[in-house]
């Protein structure tokens, strides 16, 4: 600030063109005094300022985000200089106390959540910049494709597992051409009576075989099918439609099948038509706590929950089974909101108090409480234990707050529900306010795979105690279709009332071509190469070939220890996504998706491990 611009305030009034050179040495001396400190007044102001540093910089280096607020802030007027000063003077302080906080938060955050901040904020850069258009999967970022490792497998050497294996496409390719004869389009086929079926669980979306399918097509390496289902997805694959559906569903299905489609073929239209969904799901999270309803219209965008769920309840393993899709929609797409979505259900489960450390099943998304204290490994819990686990394989092992949910929950688990039999059979009963009902259903049989494949993590030297537990539900599992006529599993299977791993209820008996035990034996061979494993798989194969196969594909049946099979007549779509997949897989080498590269949806759709090195690139291959 030049000094001449100080001089009119300091003169004397009553002298009138006086040349300095004419004052007397007492005014000269007085004039000195009132000078300095009037120099040591402004110095002190600008020193004992709260911002001190900044307003230097902008007095004496101009910076210009102070030239920026003085003339262009909402704040600046014609008030005059005096006016401008305090408000900037107020301005700054303002930023500094706010840049001091936002620093304070940024140190008390872990390195991965300042790491997810950063990809969060990247995101929105991107997806501001795709502008409108980014909408229903359209004009999604470029991403450069690379093909994970092992998306196809060579041949295995030992001629009777090529034999075993080959057998398995040949039923694939039966499932899939009748599915194509008889109910193409549909959601699922009714093979004795050979025509379409449709489950409410899809609304009035179509194509559940087709888009469950896709990745065991491509596996099987079936590519005429894999193509013939690729256009159809093209071109009648439609989610504009005015009717509810099950979240959970059509995530861990259609999305799921889409994107695993998309990352081992690398056509775009499973990624745009992936996103397109995704955004379509995502109103189910207006709720007050953000844990989704279980079924949404997709058109209104109105959601609610089933009638029969403890008061109002979401379902812990239907919201918690939005994890691994959700992570990858947000990489596909550009757009965090899909993360930050599942992210918060995490926040919300980990602010509530757990019984014994266990996880009930229901959660109203209302009030954020749970609702009645059922937990359940099996129905209604079953894939959020899943997801925790594989949500920090697929993360590169980065997941830590997955991690720790996971082996907390299995810990009280072991604790409060897996038991021994009398003949010593492991099984994992179901918990109901503190008593238990010594219940294990087939859907829990996956939990020997999941425990197996967390193992190797297991904290405090529990890899072998943990491989054990697995061995020992493989086991439970294998007993339940043994003690069977038609050795296939029932539904339910009791350790009460004098049995062991035998369904006692006439509608706990039947057997809908479901997954878990299979899924179970192809974990326990990849992970010990115990060769009873493939055995069971193959009594498995001979099983469904003698009681399921039908002329029109594949069966469920009512009831597995009459002498005969009583269709159900309904080829699950599952059976194609995931039943068979395994089965293959099973029979395969371990170089074909292998789990340090791949990590399976609870729908068996291979998703790949996110690395966490290259975080512009989301499929990179090694
Ligand atoms: C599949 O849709 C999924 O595995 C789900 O997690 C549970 N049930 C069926 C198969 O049994």
């Amino acid at each position: 600030m030049p000094v001449a611009t100080l001089l009119p305030f300091t003169a004397t009034p009553n002298r009138k063109s006086a040349s300095p050179t004419s004052f007397r040495l007492t005014e000269k001396f007085i004039l000195l005094l009132v000078f300095s400190a009037f120099i040591t007044l402004c110095f002190g102001a600008i020193f004992f300022l709260p911002d001190s540093s900044k307003l230097l910089s902008g007095v004496f280096f101009h910076s210009s985000a102070v030239e920026t607020n003085t003339h262009t802030g909402p704040d600046s007027s014609d008030a005059g200089s005096a006016g401008n000063d305090d408000r900037l003077l107020a301005k700054i302080k303002k930023d500094h106390e706010k840049a001091l906080l936002e620093a304070k938060d940024t140190l008390q955050k872990l390195p991965d959540v300042i790491q997810n901040d950063i990809l969060a904020d990247k995101a929105k850069v991107t997806k501001e910049s795709m502008g409108k258009g980014a909408k229903d999967g359209n004009n999604l970022p470029f991403i450069e494709y690379h093909r994970p490792p092992g998306a196809t497998g060579l041949e295995p050497q030992d001629p009777e597992t090529r034999e075993r294996r080959a057998k398995i496409k040949e039923m694939m390719k039966h499932a899939w051409d009748s599915y194509k004869q008889y109910a193409w389009g549909s959601n699922e086929l009714r093979p004795v009576s050979k025509h379409g079926h449709s489950s409410n669980l899809f609304g009035s979306i179509k194509g559940a075989t087709i888009v469950d399918a896709l990745d065991t097509l491509y596996i099987m390496e079936m590519f005429e099918e894999f193509d013939a289902a690729t256009d159809w997805v093209e071109k009648s694959l439609d989610f504009n439609v005015n009717a509810e559906v099950s979240v959970f569903e059509v995530n861990i299905r259609f999305v799921g099948g889409l994107l695993s489609a998309y990352y081992l073929s690398g056509k775009e239209v499973f990624r745009r038509k992936a996103v397109e969904l995704g955004e379509k799901l995502l109103p189910a999270f207006k709720t007050p706590t953000g844990i989704p309803w279980a079924l949404l219209n997709l058109k209104s965008g109105i959601g609610r929950n089933w009638p029969w769920a403890s008061g109002g309840s979401s379902i812990l393993a239907e919201y918690g089974t939005l994890h691994l899709e959700f992570m990858h929609l947000s990489r596909l797409s550009g757009n965090s909101e899909f993360a930050q979505k599942v992210m918060n259900i995490r926040k919300v489960l980990n602010r509530l108090e757990k019984p014994q450390g266990l996880y009930p099943n229901y959660l109203n998304p209302n009030s954020g409480q749970w609702g009645q204290h059922h937990v359940s490994v099996g129905g209604l819990g079953d894939s959020f234990y899943e997801y925790l686990l594989k949500a920090w394989l697929m993360s590169d092992k980065t997941d830590e707050e997955g991690k720790k949910m996971y082996y907390d929950a299995l810990q009280a688990i072991e604790t409060n529900l897996m038991r021994k039999s009398t003949n010593g059979l492991t099984y994992i009963a179901e918990w109901k306010g503190g008593l238990l009902e010594h219940k294990m259903g087939h859907l829990t049989c996956f939990a020997g795979g999941m425990i197996a494949l967390g193992a190797d993590g297991a904290p405090g030297d529990k890899t072998g105690h943990q491989m054990e537990q697995a061995a020992e539900i493989a086991r439970t599992c294998h007993e339940s279709y043994a003690r069977t006529t038609l050795k296939l599993g029932p539904e339910a299977f009791r350790f009460d009332g004098g049995v062991e791993a035998i369904a006692t209820r006439q509608n706990e008996k039947y057997f809908i071509l479901r997954p878990e035990v299979i899924e179970t034996y192809m974990y326990m061979w990849r992970f010990t190469h115990d060769p009873k494993y493939r055995e069971w798989g193959w009594e498995a194969v001979q099983a469904l070939e003698q009681h399921c196969r039908v002329d029109g594909g594949y069966s469920g049946i009512r009831d597995v220890y009459a002498s005969s099979p009583n269709y159900d007549d309904v080829q699950q779509s599952f059976y194609l996504a995931e039943t068979l997949k395994y089965l293959y897989l099973l029979f395969s080498e371990d170089d074909h998706l292998p789990f340090e590269h791949w990590v399976f949806n609870t729908e068996a759709h291979p998703l790949p491990v996110i690395r966490k090195d290259k975080t512009d690139r989301p499929n990179e291959v090694e």
